[in-house]
């Protein structure tokens, strides 16, 4: 065996390895009742051929964000769902049965909060990213940057993060200077909100640069900063 047919060889084994790891991979889901929680959907359900065809459809067409579904053995509605969050409703008759990925890979996992009218998931990451950065990080996982547009989500924004570290919220000028909008609405925080949430002398959009909203350590409320600076964040849905 010549070197170039021996290299040819080893190349054709190891990229022949790497497809059978990809296609070898099999994911377990199993059954189960939910309690108080239930499934994100992800689209709505499609009639599938069998409840395996019905787990591999969902993890084709949506990865690592399929980390669920629901089936109906009568009719084969394949639903296609996320984590478990509390306060979620579960399958309906219509859906069928629960089966949750007991395998997957880590995906980030939001915690869901309720108290009165506020209904919320979150996710704390520890990532340092731009605005933008974060912005795009929130939507791979069909969320926006906490958005703490009640006196209720302020009290709960404080509690989910470490004040030691520079965090975004979703709010920012980016668009007209001045109007602070909400990441998931747009609409400009009310005046009494944003006397009572921002620190003293904040916003004073500095060196004419601050568009992006956050919270600094050691300030008491929030503070318009550089949206290119890098930061933790809290993503919401
Ligand atoms: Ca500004
Ligand atoms: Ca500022």
């Amino acid at each position: 065996m010549s070197y170039y047919t021996m290299l040819v060889y080893m190349l054709s084994v190891t990229s022949l390895r790497l497809r059978a790891s990809n296609t070898g991979v099999s994911y377990k889901f199993v059954k189960i009742k939910p309690n108080n929680t239930g499934p994100e959907r992800l689209s709505p359900g499609w009639v599938d051929r069998s409840r395996s065809h019905c787990a591999a459809n969902c993890r084709i067409r949506f990865s690592s964000e399929c980390r669920s579904f629901m089936y109906n053995n009568v009719t084969r509605l394949c639903t296609p769902a996320n984590d478990l969050v509390p306060g979620r409703p579960g399958p309906t008759v219509t859906e069928g049965d629960l089966y949750l990925c007991d395998n997957c890979q880590p995906y980030p996992k939001f915690v869901g909060y309720e108290n009165g009218s506020t209904k919320v998931a979150y996710m704390y990451d520890d990532d340092f990213l731009t605005y933008a950065d974060a912005t795009t990080a929130c939507n791979r996982t069909n969320s926006h940057l906490f958005v703490p547009d009640t006196l209720e989500k302020v009290r709960l924004f404080y509690t989910i993060i470490d004040a030691s570290y520079y965090t975004w919220i979703g709010l920012d000028d980016r668009n007209a200077e001045g109007k602070f909008v909400w990441a998931n609405t747009g609409f400009e925080i009310v005046p009494r909100l944003k006397n009572l949430t921002f620190a003293s002398g904040q916003p004073d959009n500095n060196l004419d640069s601050e568009d992006c909203v956050h919270h600094q350590p050691g300030a008491t409320g929030f503070n318009d900063g550089n949206c290119s600076a890098v930061m933790r964040f809290v993503c919401e849905k």
